[in-house]
């Protein structure tokens, strides 16, 4: 594969940008290759600057559900942009976008919509703190929720009940108040929650951990959250960053049946373009500026471009219910595909999905939680990736990333996908 301008431009880049990336995962390090920069991208087809074609199943991290330059959400775009690109100023996209979101989230009574699930996160928690007075919060190892400082952690020494910070730069003091308990085991929240419990402000949790590869909630893991919380009056916030508008149009919470105080969400909901949401009951929302005491704001919050292209994106996916029965059982296509691989190889394959969401593992544990998760062996997911893309499939540069099926994706393209898998 000739990737001779890709080489270039990131050699070039590396001069004046962090890694030459501008978000690490993008910098193909854990797959030990050069990363590919993409040129243009339509249906579930992406093309990098060397000219070389690939069916894409990063879609982004998420929000190409539609796939790449969705018609009718470029038409809307196109139009949107020829009326200015931003004003800093209400606009009715907004309150259309907010009302779409609240049919569509019943938990979600007011939204405040935002320009990264970072700020959606970061802002949910803020008013989380402010509406119960307390400052604890309770994170899960493994899952991700952007990189505001206080959920930059990893498990303390002392287990899980000291969070120290997982990044440099973020000084101890900002991440005290984080607790960090293990996905899918009731004890480590239960014994956090009898110590911490009247202090806990909320636990935030991905209702489907995507971001060290897809585990799955297990054993009324997520119901048990949700009574746990209303026992000692504190918020459950599902980080639907992802989920949203992707296991269904009600997102995690109307799959599982679990309604969250609060939801964060963004991807799909901007449709491609820089936007996101945080939301829940008012009374919570009603704590936010410039109703409440919990400032919070944004020069390009709710900005018309975005939520033109998050409009369009939900129209579509509102009228097309099919959709999603689409791309689940073009998933189980894939995920059957890989795990037969398991087999042709001789190097076990463990793959996690739920709908369009799916990740394939390299162990032969079942994962069901961080620890499992991460037993995964990187050097044959590195090998994997590499074959795939040597074979003109794209999937996630990194085991600790999701694999996403868009409506773009054919029949074809699931034939061919699977035909690569199944090479030796
Ligand atoms: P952003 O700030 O990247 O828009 O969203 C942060 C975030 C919050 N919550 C969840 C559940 C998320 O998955 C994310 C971001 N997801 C990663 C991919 N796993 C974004 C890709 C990247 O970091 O480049």
């Amino acid at each position: 594969m000739n990737t001779k301008r890709s080489k270039e431009l990131f050699e070039k880049s590396l001069e004046k940008i962090p890694g030459g990336v501008n978000s690490p995962v993008r910098a193909f390090r854990s797959v030990g290759r050069t990363p590919l920069f993409i040129h243009h991208a339509a249906g579930s087809r992406i093309t990098d600057v060397d000219g070389n074609t690939f069916i894409d199943y990063v879609c982004s991290w998420g929000p190409g559900i539609l796939g790449h330059a969705h018609p009718q959400v470029i038409r809307a775009v196109q139009e949107a942009c020829s009326r200015g690109l931003t004003y800093g100023a209400p606009t009715e996209n907004e309150l259309i976008l907010a009302e779409m979101i609240c049919e569509a989230m019943p938990s979600v009574e007011k939204v405040r919509l935002v320009s990264s699930g970072t700020e959606a996160v970061m802002s949910a928690i803020r008013t989380a703190r402010g509406y119960t007075g307390r400052d604890y919060i309770i994170k899960f190892k493994g899952n991700y929720h952007g990189h505001s400082d206080g959920l930059l952690v990893k498990a303390g020494s002392a287990a899980l009940t000291t969070a120290v910070p997982d990044s440099s730069g973020v000084p101890a003091s900002y991440t005290e108040n984080t607790l960090v308990a293990l996905y899918n085991d009731k004890e480590s929240v239960q014994e956090l929650m009898e110590k911490y419990g009247e202090k806990v402000a909320a636990i935030i949790v991905e209702p489907v951990a995507a971001n060290m590869g897809v585990v799955l909630p297990e054993n009324g893991f997520l119901k048990f959250l949700r009574e746990i919380t209303k026992e000692y009056g504190a918020l459950l916030i599902f980080d639907e960053v992802i989920t949203g508008f992707r296991l269904g149009y009600g997102g995690a919470q109307e799959y599982f049946g679990i309604h969250p105080d609060m939801t964060t969400m963004g991807k799909i909901v901007g449709g491609g373009m820089p936007m996101a949401a945080y939301g829940g009951r008012k009374e919570i929302m009603d704590m936010v500026s410039p109703v409440g005491p919990v400032y919070q704001a944004g020069t390009l919050s709710g900005n018309p471009i975005a939520t033109t292209a998050g409009i369009e994106t939900l129209k579509i996916l509102k009228a097309h219910p099919e959709y999603y029965r689409e791309i689940d059982e073009k998933a189980a296509k894939i995920a059957a595909a890989l795990e037969k691989r398991g087999e042709i190889t001789g190097i076990p394959v463990t793959v996690n999905r739920v709908g369009s969401l799916l990740c394939a593992f390299f162990t032969d544990r079942h994962v069901g939680d961080y620890d499992s998760a991460t037993s995964s062996d990187l050097q044959a997911y590195a090998a994997y990736f590499g074959h795939m893309l040597e074979g003109g499939i794209y999937v996630a540069p990194s085991q600790y990333e999701a694999m996403f099926v868009s409506a773009a994706h054919s029949d074809e393209d699931i034939e061919r996908t699977c035909q690569v898998i199944l090479e030796r």
